[in-house]
């Protein structure tokens, strides 16, 4: 096929990846999350093809496309073509006005880097499309049917949290979400003078999908447990730290330890909005290392590269704090760091990485940045 070569968009769509400063895991646990968009993002061209089926698609970055028919979508055993696969399945289960379209992906965002590149590719498409053949989709809508892709197509059973903040986020804010009500607040986030810098363990351990569910599950069958005593507890968000501590001896303990993470993990969401409105960077530091120990010791879902930056940086009077952001298993660490010592703290961390793990590390700095837009 011709397409790639001399094509001319007739739109271009940015899509970005996000951070999560705090609440991880604890969105399709109905509680509290406190992402935002990074600068980091997928670029989007499309073109209408005139075609009533016939959509070409192709990712500049791996050099490879494919083509597929509207009326024969079906799982594919390529992996990232199941995102495009299960976000068109979902559009045409809401509207028939979709018809053939080309169109390149261009990716600056890691992939399985915590950063969520497949919420950006999701909500990138979906985005485009409603645009490009005016399909009354609302943000919303985008939001909750590429979340229905990733369930479907691809097989992970994520929460919201990726493709709100993809498509909801707004430059300067973090979004304080409550993943029950969908309630949310931006904001507005100063830091100076410290900065949010990203280390990227560059390892991605391939049990992230797998425990991903397994840890969904188990938060069920604590919820299930709970609920024999407090049957008004729908959620893990509907139980306090207080009632956690009753089935010390009742629950199973890695049960018990996934409950007790994500009962405390919501808290520090709501006391870390709390510090940043008050511009408390001390509190939000210390509960960016709270948070991590959660994650490592009590939801383990840290591996030793991320343990191992995050316990460098406390060696560092210039990181107010620092934790692994995402799903988990590798990805990235985020760190708060003060603006003179970015330089240092980096250097010394890419030296001590390297020795310890022969892994060369990547670090950038991060703002808090615009949602899913059309680029003029
Ligand atoms: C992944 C999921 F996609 C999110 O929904 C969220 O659960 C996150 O892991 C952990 O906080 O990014």
């Amino acid at each position: 096929m011709s397409f790639p070569e001399n094509f001319t968009p007739e739109l271009v769509v940015e899509s970005p990846g996000r951070i999560n400063l705090i609440g991880e895991h604890t969105d399709y646990n109905l509680g509290y999350v406190l992402p935002t968009a990074i600068e980091k993002k997928i670029t989007f061209k499309f073109k209408r093809n005139q075609t009533e089926k016939e959509c070409n698609l192709y990712s500049l970055g791996y050099n490879t496309g494919f083509t597929l028919q509207l009326d024969k979508i079906a799982r594919s055993n390529v992996e990232w073509e199941n995102y495009i696969l299960g976000v068109l399945n979902e559009i045409l289960l809401r509207t028939d006005k979709l018809r053939g379209f080309n169109c390149t992906i261009e990716s600056k965002l890691p992939m399985g880097s915590g950063l969520s590149s497949s919420a950006a590719l999701e909500c990138g498409l979906a985005f485009g499309l409603n645009e490009l053949f005016d399909l009354g989709l609302s943000k919303m809508d985008i939001v909750q049917l590429s979340q229905k892709a990733e369930h479907t197509f691809v097989g992970t059973q994520c929460g919201i949290m990726d493709q709100f903040a993809s498509v909801m986020s707004e430059k300067g804010h973090v979004i304080l979400l409550d993943c029950k009500s969908l309630e949310h607040q931006q904001i507005p986030i100063h830091i100076a003078p410290y900065k949010m810098i990203m280390l990227n363990t560059k390892v991605s351990h391939n049990l992230a999908s797998s425990e991903y569910n397994t840890r969904k599950r188990e938060c069920e069958e604590g919820v299930a447990i709970i609920k024999k005593k407090y049957p008004e507890v729908m959620s893990l968000r509907d139980v306090t730290a207080t009632m956690i501590q009753e089935f010390v001896e009742t629950i199973d303990t890695t049960l018990f330890k996934r409950c007790s993470f994500i009962v405390s993990e919501n808290e520090r969401v709501l006391k870390t909005a709390k510090a940043l409105k008050a511009n408390d960077l001390k509190l939000f530091g210390s509960l960016l290392y709270e948070a991590h120990e959660g994650i490592s010791k009590l939801y383990e879902v840290s591996c030793p590269e991320s343990d191992f930056l995050v316990d460098f940086s406390k060696q560092y009077s210039a990181v107010l704090g620092a934790r692994q952001t995402g799903g988990g298993f590798g990805g990235c660490t985020l760190n708060i760091v003060h603006k003179d010592k970015v330089n240092a703290f980096v250097e010394e961390a890419t030296k001590a990485y390297k020795e310890a793990f022969n892994i060369e590390l990547e670090a950038f700095e991060v703002q808090p940045s615009a949602g899913t837009y059309i680029q003029n």
